[in-house]
């Protein structure tokens, strides 16, 4: 098959004088069944009837419009990642952050005026709706390129489910699955699909422009017999640094420029390796290392394969074209992420001991509607987990990662500097904080990796108002509560942002409050407020905590054993728990 995106001439762009579009995409959401991974035939989301959803295709300066009617038979928002949205919040797309989603059968315009260019892409907000399918590359072109290439092509990478996604987040959710195992994905899709062909021509240079658009797999790139050249880092043009690979976790993306082959004598092999270190356990028919292919003379043969060393990369030594110095900040917020079993007795992901539940009112309402009280994080609920910052400030965040897992972590509405990384965690109480790197220009991009027990430090002005999700890209952490909500510069919002009154008509049809505090109410009276489940009690962390749940399980369910923890076992052992317990049902009916 050869690549369904087509290349694109740019040379024919390049002459044109700037001319901004209004560019309309019509996105009928629907469900469509499809075998994209060539092992199963699944529903999964799809627009217009196709899937994979199209690439969105924009200019600078152009305003983007989406028409998006609703087809499914649950509520649908979509976001379009990395994008600035000044102004506009009220099009970001999370949720219960800044709209009310879309009711099923009903129809909502987003209205994106493209204020950036690079590499970006756009994916469903409302629960899990990405992982089934609902993620297109939103490419956004610069008449003026910082650097030249002949032609282009967009490689989204994703990781690929069998079952749809609320049934796995159940699961993964539940009380038999204490140490959160995440689903660990049946495939790996390029272009959401299998074997995708790429066409070189000899002597062209091309930007291809990597996606990683996976809901849990970390990927390391690399192509065979071609250097490749990192030109752009989630949409900040970077000085060229050749790399022999890559890795790219959830939600990132780079360009690369690659030069093509003097001839056409060969075929090559493009590689996507899935870090097994992701996954908790790896099944043995698990593809992790997935291929495309670059194509010269589809008469050639393959070039002999290479094994890529995985080698070291650091994002923060990227230098950004366009400089931007930091600056000392005037706010600083340490947030330490960690997952544990709280008191339903499901894991779920904490930052600083709080789970992200979804406020009944959607944030931005209440920024707009609640006066000069906007400006008091109670007003939005303690588990939407605000974090109130002043316009114009500069704002720091050292994120810990308390956890044994990587984590993407992921801003809406800004680009963030990388200022520190460190080993361990960094409490502010402590003195200064130690990890800073060279400040003069640091690198920039929206998402960034924590790795395990380590932390990094990023900055960002408060020069966007509105309300942005910060949260982990990694859907299932998401899900599990791994996220928190800037609420930037509300004393202004009501005065920048205007929210169009028919977005309020899905709010009602939908029997969702669209205005005043988290619980829907005046002032601070918060009763009534979706509340979280709090850590458990007394000393116990970790495989204690699992130890223990296991051992009030079996007790609840009258079985005399006492299950010990072991973390690939656990699926089996929850679902042997469960045979017994419907087994125990049984017997008494
Ligand atoms: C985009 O718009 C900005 C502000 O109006 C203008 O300065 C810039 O030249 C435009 N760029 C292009 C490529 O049209
Ligand atoms: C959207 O797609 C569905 C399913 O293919 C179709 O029944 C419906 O007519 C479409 N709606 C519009 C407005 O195109
Ligand atoms: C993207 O849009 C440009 C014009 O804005 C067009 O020339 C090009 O063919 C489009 N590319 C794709 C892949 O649709
Ligand atoms: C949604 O848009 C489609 C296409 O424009 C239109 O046919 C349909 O009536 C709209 N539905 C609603 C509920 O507005
Ligand atoms: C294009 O960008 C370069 C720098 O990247 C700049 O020197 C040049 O003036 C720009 N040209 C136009 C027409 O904007
Ligand atoms: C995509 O991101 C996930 C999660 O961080 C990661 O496991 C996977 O390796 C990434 N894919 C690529 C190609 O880097
Ligand atoms: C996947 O690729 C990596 C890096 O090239 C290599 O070390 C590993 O052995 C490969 N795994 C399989 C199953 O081929
Ligand atoms: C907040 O607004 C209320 C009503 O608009 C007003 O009565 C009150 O004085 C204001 N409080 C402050 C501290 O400005
Ligand atoms: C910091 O980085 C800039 C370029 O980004 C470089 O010019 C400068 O030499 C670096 N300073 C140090 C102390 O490394
Ligand atoms: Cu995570």
């Amino acid at each position: 098959m050869l690549a369904s995106i087509k290349s694109l001439a740019l040379v024919a762009l390049a002459s044109t004088v700037a001319q901004a579009a209004v560019v309309t995409y019509d996105w009928n959401i629907t469900y469509v069944n499809t075998n994209a991974d060539g092992l199963f035939e699944r529903r999964v989301i799809g627009v217009n009837g196709q899937f994979p959803p199209p690439a969105i295709n924009v200019t600078l300066n152009d305003t983007l419009v989406i028409n998006v009617i609703n087809n499914l038979d649950q509520p649908t928002s979509l976001h379009s990642h990395g994008l600035f949205q000044t102004g506009n919040a009220q099009f970001d797309g999370p949720s219960m952050v800044t709209q009310c989603p879309i009711p099923p059968g009903a129809n909502f315009t987003y209205t994106i005026p493209i204020e950036q260019h690079g590499t970006y892409w756009i994916h469903g907000h409302f629960g899990g709706q990405y992982v089934d399918g609902l993620r297109a590359p939103l490419i956004i072109h610069n008449l003026n390129e910082t650097y030249k290439y002949d032609e282009e092509y967009t490689i989204a990478l994703a990781d690929w489910y069998h079952q749809e996604h609320s049934v796995m987040l159940e699961q993964y959710l539940s009380i038999f699955n204490p140490s959160g195992a995440e689903p660990v994905p049946e495939s790996a899709l390029i272009n959401q699909m299998l074997d995708q062909k790429f066409n070189f021509v000899p002597g062209k240079t091309y930007r291809l422009r990597i996606i990683n658009m996976s809901a849990l797999a970390m990927f390391h790139f690399h192509i065979d017999g071609h250097e490749i050249e990192i030109i752009e880092v989630d949409g900040i043009d970077v000085e060229r640094q050749k790399v022999s690979s890559f890795p790219i976790t959830a939600a990132q993306r780079y360009s690369v420029l690659v030069t093509a082959k003097a001839d056409t004598s060969m075929n090559y092999i493009i590689h996507a390796d899935m870090d097994p270190a992701m996954f908790d356990v790896v099944p043995d028919e698990l593809v992790l290392n997935i291929t495309g292919t670059i194509v010269y003379n589809e008469a050639s043969p393959l070039a002999p394969e290479e094994l890529s060393q995985w080698e070291p990369f650091n994002d923060a030594e990227l230098v950004p074209v366009v400089p931007l110095a930091t600056q000392a900040p005037d706010q600083v917020f340490a947030l330490t992420a960690a997952f544990s079993v709280l008191n339903d007795y499901s894991n779920k992901a904490t930052f600083n001991d709080i789970t992200y539940v979804m406020p009944k009112v959607p944030s931005l309402y209440t920024a707009l509607s609640t006066g000069n009280l906007s400006s008091n994080p109670e007003v939005y609920g303690k588990y939407a987990h605000p974090m109130v910052l002043k316009h114009n400030d500069w704002v720091e965040i050292v994120i810990n990662n308390d956890d044994p897992g990587n984590h993407p972590f992921h801003l809406h509405g800004h680009v963030f500097q990388i200022v520190g990384r460190g080993e361990g965690k960094y409490d502010p109480s402590s003195g200064p904080y130690p990890g800073y790197l060279n400040t003069t220009n640091p690198s920039r991009r929206d998402t960034v990796l924590v790795p395990s027990e380590e932390n990094v430090a990023i900055r960002f002005q408060a020069n966007n108002p509105g309300v942005w999700l910060f949260h982990c890209h990694i859907e299932w952490h998401l899900q599990a509560g791994l996220a928190t909500t800037i609420i930037e510069a509300p004393e202004i919002m009501p005065s920048v942002l205007k929210v169009d009154p028919t977005h309020y008509e899905h709010c009602k049809a939908l029997g969702i409050p669209f205005s005043g505090n988290a619980a829907g109410k005046e002032g601070l009276d918060l009763a009534g407020a979706n509340l979280g489940p709090d850590p458990l009690p007394g000393t116990f962390t970790g495989k204690g905590i699992v130890a223990l749940v296991f051992t009030i399980i079996a007790a609840l369910l009258g079985l005399g054993t006492v299950i010990w923890y072991a973390r690939e076992d656990d699926a089996q052992i929850a679902s042997q728990i469960a045979q017994a317990k419907i087994a125990q049902e049984e017997e008494t009916h």
